[in-house]
Protein backbone atom coordinates (compact mmCIF):
# COMPACT_ATOMS: atom_id res chain seq x y z
CA UNK A 1 0.00 0.00 0.00
CA UNK A 2 2.98 2.45 0.97
CA UNK A 3 4.48 1.33 -2.29
CA UNK A 4 1.22 2.20 -4.35
CA UNK A 5 0.90 5.54 -2.92
CA UNK A 6 4.59 6.61 -4.12
CA UNK A 7 3.93 5.63 -7.06
CA UNK A 8 0.92 7.37 -7.53
CA UNK A 9 2.48 10.68 -6.37
CA UNK A 10 6.36 10.70 -7.70
CA UNK A 11 7.10 12.62 -10.37
CA UNK A 12 8.16 10.64 -13.69
CA UNK A 13 12.37 9.67 -13.12
CA UNK A 14 11.80 8.49 -9.71
CA UNK A 15 8.86 6.67 -10.75
CA UNK A 16 10.39 4.80 -13.41
CA UNK A 17 12.69 3.73 -10.77
CA UNK A 18 10.09 2.43 -7.90
CA UNK A 19 7.64 0.99 -11.24
CA UNK A 20 10.73 -0.68 -12.12
CA UNK A 21 11.21 -3.59 -9.69
CA UNK A 22 7.61 -4.43 -10.13
CA UNK A 23 8.23 -5.76 -13.51
CA UNK A 24 9.66 -9.01 -12.97
CA UNK A 25 13.57 -9.05 -13.81
CA UNK A 26 13.41 -5.47 -14.91
CA UNK A 27 16.16 -4.05 -17.05
CA UNK A 28 17.82 -1.12 -15.12
CA UNK A 29 15.77 2.06 -15.68
CA UNK A 30 18.39 4.65 -17.04
CA UNK A 31 16.26 7.45 -15.52
CA UNK A 32 17.66 7.12 -12.03
CA UNK A 33 20.99 8.33 -11.37
CA UNK A 34 23.97 6.20 -11.60
CA UNK A 35 26.51 5.19 -8.69
CA UNK A 36 29.56 3.43 -10.15
CA UNK A 37 32.24 2.56 -7.25
CA UNK A 38 34.79 -0.48 -6.73
CA UNK A 39 32.33 -1.82 -3.69
CA UNK A 40 29.90 -1.28 -1.49
CA UNK A 41 28.90 -2.02 1.50
CA UNK A 42 25.44 -2.29 3.56
CA UNK A 43 24.18 -3.50 6.46
CA UNK A 44 21.31 -3.68 8.96
CA UNK A 45 18.62 -3.87 6.23
CA UNK A 46 16.13 -6.00 8.68
CA UNK A 47 14.17 -7.24 5.79
CA UNK A 48 11.10 -8.92 7.92
CA UNK A 49 10.55 -5.63 9.76
CA UNK A 50 7.67 -2.69 9.26
CA UNK A 51 11.01 -0.68 10.21
CA UNK A 52 13.36 -1.58 7.00
CA UNK A 53 12.87 1.02 4.61
CA UNK A 54 12.60 -1.33 1.45
CA UNK A 55 11.82 1.38 -1.40
CA UNK A 56 14.51 3.80 -0.10
CA UNK A 57 16.98 0.78 -0.06
CA UNK A 58 15.53 -0.51 -3.89
CA UNK A 59 16.52 2.79 -5.18
CA UNK A 60 19.86 2.68 -3.74
CA UNK A 61 20.45 -0.92 -5.31
CA UNK A 62 19.05 0.10 -8.24
CA UNK A 63 21.51 2.89 -8.47
CA UNK A 64 24.62 1.33 -7.37
CA UNK A 65 26.94 -0.31 -9.55
CA UNK A 66 29.57 -2.53 -8.01
CA UNK A 67 32.19 -5.21 -8.88
CA UNK A 68 31.65 -6.46 -5.35
CA UNK A 69 28.71 -5.71 -2.79
CA UNK A 70 29.31 -6.76 0.97
CA UNK A 71 26.37 -7.67 3.17
CA UNK A 72 27.52 -6.75 6.44
CA UNK A 73 24.93 -8.93 8.17
CA UNK A 74 21.17 -8.11 9.71
CA UNK A 75 20.18 -8.55 6.47
CA UNK A 76 16.80 -10.71 7.06
CA UNK A 77 15.63 -10.16 10.40
CA UNK A 78 14.98 -14.36 11.66
CA UNK A 79 14.24 -12.84 15.64
CA UNK A 80 11.46 -10.55 14.64
CA UNK A 81 10.39 -13.35 11.63
CA UNK A 82 10.09 -16.02 14.71
CA UNK A 83 7.72 -13.91 16.37
CA UNK A 84 5.25 -12.34 13.70
CA UNK A 85 5.56 -12.64 10.05
CA UNK A 86 6.15 -9.51 8.26
CA UNK A 87 7.05 -10.26 4.39
CA UNK A 88 5.64 -7.54 1.84
CA UNK A 89 6.72 -7.30 -1.79
CA UNK A 90 9.12 -4.48 -1.12
CA UNK A 91 10.84 -7.21 0.90
CA UNK A 92 10.79 -9.92 -1.47
CA UNK A 93 11.83 -7.46 -4.58
CA UNK A 94 15.21 -6.50 -2.47
CA UNK A 95 15.60 -10.43 -2.32
CA UNK A 96 15.46 -10.62 -6.15
CA UNK A 97 17.32 -7.08 -6.29
CA UNK A 98 20.94 -8.86 -4.68
CA UNK A 99 20.10 -12.42 -6.16
CA UNK A 100 20.35 -10.51 -9.84
CA UNK A 101 23.35 -8.68 -8.37
CA UNK A 102 24.92 -12.13 -8.24
CA UNK A 103 24.06 -13.35 -11.25
CA UNK A 104 25.11 -10.54 -13.22
CA UNK A 105 28.56 -10.58 -12.47
CA UNK A 106 28.66 -8.45 -8.56
CA UNK A 107 30.78 -10.18 -6.47
CA UNK A 108 27.99 -10.61 -3.37
CA UNK A 109 29.42 -11.56 0.17
CA UNK A 110 27.41 -12.34 3.12
CA UNK A 111 28.32 -11.82 6.16
CA UNK A 112 25.76 -12.67 8.76
CA UNK A 113 25.16 -10.64 11.99
CA UNK A 114 23.75 -11.28 14.82
CA UNK A 115 19.52 -10.68 13.65
CA UNK A 116 20.46 -13.24 11.03
CA UNK A 117 22.84 -15.98 12.78
CA UNK A 118 20.87 -18.52 11.72
CA UNK A 119 22.93 -17.86 8.57
CA UNK A 120 25.85 -18.68 10.36
CA UNK A 121 25.29 -22.59 9.83
CA UNK A 122 25.66 -22.24 6.31
CA UNK A 123 29.52 -19.99 6.37
CA UNK A 124 31.46 -21.21 3.30
CA UNK A 125 28.69 -22.28 0.97
CA UNK A 126 27.07 -19.98 -1.77
CA UNK A 127 23.42 -19.22 -2.50
CA UNK A 128 22.61 -17.90 -5.57
CA UNK A 129 25.73 -16.96 -6.01
CA UNK A 130 25.69 -15.09 -2.63
CA UNK A 131 28.96 -16.45 -0.79
CA UNK A 132 27.98 -16.46 2.79
CA UNK A 133 31.22 -15.77 5.44
CA UNK A 134 31.71 -15.14 8.31
CA UNK A 135 34.05 -12.61 8.00
CA UNK A 136 36.60 -11.63 5.49
CA UNK A 137 39.44 -9.13 4.31
CA UNK A 138 38.56 -6.57 1.81
CA UNK A 139 41.55 -5.56 -0.51
CA UNK A 140 41.29 -2.05 -1.10
CA UNK A 141 42.53 -0.63 -4.94
CA UNK A 142 45.17 1.53 -2.91
CA UNK A 143 46.53 -1.81 -0.88
CA UNK A 144 44.98 -1.07 2.70
CA UNK A 145 43.58 -4.58 4.15
CA UNK A 146 39.89 -4.23 5.59
CA UNK A 147 38.64 -6.60 7.90
CA UNK A 148 34.77 -6.98 7.38
CA UNK A 149 32.99 -8.13 10.26
CA UNK A 150 28.80 -7.43 11.65
CA UNK A 151 30.49 -6.88 14.82
CA UNK A 152 28.26 -8.50 17.37
CA UNK A 153 30.70 -9.82 18.82
CA UNK A 154 31.98 -6.74 20.36
CA UNK A 155 28.76 -6.17 22.14
CA UNK A 156 29.12 -6.64 26.13
CA UNK A 157 25.33 -7.32 26.08
CA UNK A 158 25.35 -9.87 23.88
CA UNK A 159 28.33 -11.50 24.75
CA UNK A 160 27.23 -11.78 28.44
CA UNK A 161 23.25 -11.95 28.50
CA UNK A 162 21.35 -13.06 25.23
CA UNK A 163 18.13 -12.22 26.76
CA UNK A 164 18.84 -9.25 27.80
CA UNK A 165 19.55 -8.25 23.95
CA UNK A 166 16.17 -9.69 22.93
CA UNK A 167 14.46 -7.73 25.50
CA UNK A 168 16.48 -4.54 24.22
CA UNK A 169 15.69 -5.36 20.38
CA UNK A 170 11.78 -5.77 21.47
CA UNK A 171 11.59 -2.42 23.44
CA UNK A 172 13.69 -0.89 20.10
CA UNK A 173 10.86 -1.82 18.14
CA UNK A 174 8.28 -0.40 20.39
CA UNK A 175 9.88 3.03 20.64
CA UNK A 176 10.19 3.19 16.33
CA UNK A 177 6.46 2.24 17.03
CA UNK A 178 5.68 4.99 19.84
CA UNK A 179 7.56 7.07 17.52
CA UNK A 180 5.53 6.85 14.08
CA UNK A 181 2.64 7.69 16.57
CA UNK A 182 4.15 10.60 18.15
CA UNK A 183 5.35 12.09 15.43
CA UNK A 184 1.83 11.91 13.78
CA UNK A 185 0.19 13.78 16.57
CA UNK A 186 2.88 15.98 16.09
CA UNK A 187 2.41 17.07 12.18
CA UNK A 188 -0.75 17.25 12.98
CA UNK A 189 -0.44 20.20 15.38
CA UNK A 190 2.42 21.48 12.91
CA UNK A 191 5.14 20.20 14.31
CA UNK A 192 8.26 19.22 12.63
CA UNK A 193 9.55 15.39 12.64
CA UNK A 194 11.56 14.80 16.03
CA UNK A 195 13.10 11.30 16.14
CA UNK A 196 12.57 9.80 19.65
CA UNK A 197 13.85 6.26 19.12
CA UNK A 198 17.30 8.62 18.06
CA UNK A 199 16.78 10.35 21.07
CA UNK A 200 17.06 7.69 23.24
CA UNK A 201 19.31 5.61 21.92
CA UNK A 202 21.92 8.35 22.35
CA UNK A 203 20.71 8.91 25.70
CA UNK A 204 21.04 5.58 26.81
CA UNK A 205 24.12 4.37 24.39
CA UNK A 206 25.86 7.48 25.36
CA UNK A 207 25.30 6.80 29.65
CA UNK A 208 27.23 3.42 28.60
CA UNK A 209 29.45 4.81 26.33
CA UNK A 210 28.27 2.22 24.30
CA UNK A 211 29.12 3.49 20.67
CA UNK A 212 32.65 4.59 21.98
CA UNK A 213 33.41 1.04 23.45
CA UNK A 214 31.84 -0.62 20.47
CA UNK A 215 34.04 1.46 18.17
CA UNK A 216 37.69 1.16 19.45
CA UNK A 217 36.78 -2.62 20.36
CA UNK A 218 36.55 -3.25 16.93
CA UNK A 219 39.44 -1.31 15.84
CA UNK A 220 41.51 -2.85 18.28
CA UNK A 221 41.09 -5.91 16.94
CA UNK A 222 41.62 -5.07 13.80
CA UNK A 223 44.49 -3.84 14.47
CA UNK A 224 45.99 -6.73 16.55
CA UNK A 225 45.30 -8.98 13.20
CA UNK A 226 47.59 -6.45 12.02
CA UNK A 227 45.28 -5.16 9.41
CA UNK A 228 44.87 -1.35 8.48
CA UNK A 229 41.07 -0.75 8.67
CA UNK A 230 37.93 -2.18 9.57
CA UNK A 231 34.25 -2.09 7.98
CA UNK A 232 31.49 -3.12 10.58
CA UNK A 233 27.66 -2.09 11.21
CA UNK A 234 24.90 -3.39 14.01
CA UNK A 235 25.35 -0.58 16.15
CA UNK A 236 23.06 1.40 13.93
CA UNK A 237 25.71 4.34 13.45
CA UNK A 238 27.87 5.32 10.35
CA UNK A 239 31.16 6.48 11.03
CA UNK A 240 34.24 6.77 9.59
CA UNK A 241 37.51 8.09 11.91
CA UNK A 242 40.71 7.00 12.59
CA UNK A 243 40.99 5.08 16.11
CA UNK A 244 44.67 4.57 16.91
CA UNK A 245 46.14 4.72 13.88
CA UNK A 246 42.96 2.19 12.28
CA UNK A 247 40.76 2.95 9.94
CA UNK A 248 37.20 2.23 11.50
CA UNK A 249 34.23 2.06 9.35
CA UNK A 250 30.51 1.57 9.89
CA UNK A 251 28.34 1.62 7.27
CA UNK A 252 25.04 2.60 9.11
CA UNK A 253 21.49 0.73 8.81
CA UNK A 254 18.26 1.13 6.47
CA UNK A 255 15.97 1.46 8.99
CA UNK A 256 16.70 4.87 10.31
CA UNK A 257 19.65 6.06 8.45
CA UNK A 258 19.73 5.00 4.89
CA UNK A 259 23.21 4.54 4.70
CA UNK A 260 26.58 2.54 2.74
CA UNK A 261 29.93 2.88 2.70
CA UNK A 262 31.54 2.68 -0.39
CA UNK A 263 35.00 2.44 -1.79
CA UNK A 264 35.80 4.21 -5.38
CA UNK A 265 37.96 3.01 -7.92
CA UNK A 266 40.91 4.57 -6.57
CA UNK A 267 40.66 3.43 -3.39
CA UNK A 268 38.73 6.18 -1.43
CA UNK A 269 36.40 5.02 1.23
CA UNK A 270 33.37 7.67 1.65
CA UNK A 271 30.53 6.86 3.51
CA UNK A 272 27.02 7.51 1.16
CA UNK A 273 23.63 8.92 2.52
CA UNK A 274 21.05 7.77 0.64
CA UNK A 275 18.56 10.00 2.35
CA UNK A 276 20.46 13.20 1.20
CA UNK A 277 21.00 11.58 -2.37
CA UNK A 278 17.36 10.93 -3.01
CA UNK A 279 16.79 14.94 -1.97
CA UNK A 280 18.42 15.54 -5.15
CA UNK A 281 14.82 15.20 -6.16
CA UNK A 282 13.57 17.82 -4.39
CA UNK A 283 9.93 17.83 -5.23
CA UNK A 284 10.10 14.23 -5.27
CA UNK A 285 11.07 14.38 -1.86
CA UNK A 286 8.28 16.96 -1.14
CA UNK A 287 5.96 14.37 -2.78
CA UNK A 288 7.18 11.68 -0.31
CA UNK A 289 6.58 13.58 2.99
CA UNK A 290 2.86 14.05 1.99
CA UNK A 291 2.63 10.54 0.77
CA UNK A 292 4.74 7.90 3.26
CA UNK A 293 4.61 10.16 6.61
CA UNK A 294 5.88 7.27 8.85
CA UNK A 295 8.85 5.92 6.18
CA UNK A 296 10.73 8.44 4.73
CA UNK A 297 9.87 11.36 6.68
CA UNK A 298 13.00 12.72 8.74
CA UNK A 299 14.77 11.61 5.40
CA UNK A 300 12.75 13.68 3.41
CA UNK A 301 12.24 16.52 5.47
CA UNK A 302 16.33 17.09 6.12
CA UNK A 303 17.02 17.52 2.89
CA UNK A 304 14.30 19.30 1.66
CA UNK A 305 15.70 22.52 4.02
CA UNK A 306 19.30 21.55 2.09
CA UNK A 307 19.41 20.12 -0.65
CA UNK A 308 22.50 18.84 -1.61
CA UNK A 309 24.98 19.37 -5.07
CA UNK A 310 24.34 16.63 -7.91
CA UNK A 311 26.72 13.64 -7.84
CA UNK A 312 29.13 12.85 -10.05
MN1 LIG B 1 23.24 -6.54 14.61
Amino acid sequence: MRRDALTDTLPSAFDAGLRGSQAAAEDDVPATPRLHVRTAWISDLHLGTPGCQADALLHFLRCVECETLYLVGDIIDGWQLKRQWFWPQAHNDVVQKLLRKARKGTRVVFVPGNHDEFARRYLGHTFGGIDVAGECVHLTADGRRLWVIHGDHFDGVIQCAKWLAYVGDWAYELTLRINRHFNSLRARVGLPYWSLSKYLKLKVKRAVSYVGDFESAVAREARRRGLQGVVCGHIHHAEMRTIDGVLYCNDGDWVESLTALVEHADGRLEIVDWAARMGLFEHAAAAIVTAVPEALRPAAIEVASSPLPIPS
